[in-house]
């Protein structure tokens, strides 16, 4: 029976858009939430997660680990004890970017424009392009903190990866989280997503799923030996090591196990 259970749990991380995203820094409500990321506005995680993460008014680090190998982010808070809505995430954190390539996107200081002692949570959103060329992946995920002047400040705790380009766009700020909001996406995308197919069918590194695992920050995975040399200077950069991120590291792990066993059965 259990082993059942696992061999279906597999089966469908690997049919669904695995790929998704990660809050690798400082955490996140759920690190393991594949099958619902896509579900706002934070991911099918829809309860407040203590202890909080404490953010600096004037911005403590973010990482963001995207797995699609072009998507459109945004970061968003709503101040207050229970934000359960997408009408809850008001603020605008981090404009619209494009990130091209998969990998670390790192905000060394992420400002809240709230005075201390104030609860909230931050939103990231994202919209990649999906398995079928017109279609994408809206993913959410959040965090719960709460404004702090004893927040970390940015002493090496995230990284870009090289495989990964961050751009400013100009998008209305209201795009990204509307997840039926697809005909500007679709404009949007449509000049780039020719130049990923190609792209894509020119790379053996990357899947059908538009996934591009190479370059990737693999510090979430334990016990997988790697062969090649990118995966272990990944591995050795790794600098996640804020005691606050233990629970979504080890959980973290149970993802990335997954993903990974996915991608290798794929390029098997
Ligand atoms: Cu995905």
């Amino acid at each position: 029976m259990v082993s059942i259970k696992f061999v279906a749990s597999s089966l469908f991380l690997a049919s669904s858009a695995l790929a998704h995203f990660r809050i690798v820094y400082p955490g996140e409500r759920n690190a393991t939430n594949w099958d619902t990321q896509t579900t706002g506005p934070c991911g099918g995680a829809n309860r407040v997660v203590e202890p909080r993460f404490l953010f600096k008014p004037e911005g403590s680090p973010l990482e963001l680990t995207q797995h699609h190998s072009l998507s459109i982010g945004q970061v968003r808070f709503c101040p207050g004890e229970d934000c359960n809505t997408q009408e809850d995430f008001s603020v605008i954190l981090l404009d619209s970017f494009e990130q091209t390539g998969a990998g670390n996107f790192c905000v060394p200081a992420l400002s809240i424009p709230y005075k201390t002692g104030t609860n909230g949570t931050i939103q990231v959103t994202y919209t990649g392009l999906g398995e079928v060329a017109g279609e994408y992946d809206n993913m959410y995920n959040c965090l719960d903190i709460t404004v702090s002047d004893e927040g970390a400040s940015f002493s090496g705790q995230c990284f870009n990866s090289s495989s990964s380009v961050i751009s400013p766009i100009k998008l209305d700020s209201n795009v990204i989280s509307n997840a039926t909001n697809i005909t500007v996406l679709d404009s949007y995308f449509s000049s780039t997503k020719s130049v990923a197919a190609t792209a894509s069918a020119s790379s053996s590194s990357r899947d059908m799923a538009g996934m591009d695992m190479s370059g990737m920050d693999m510090s979430g995975m334990s016990g997988h030996s790697m062969t090649s040399s990118k995966a272990a200077s990944a591995t050795s950069s790794a600098s996640n090591t804020s005691s606050t991120s233990v629970a979504g590291a080890a959980a973290i792990t149970v993802g990335w196990t997954g993903a990974v066993a996915l991608v290798f059965a794929a390029l098997a």
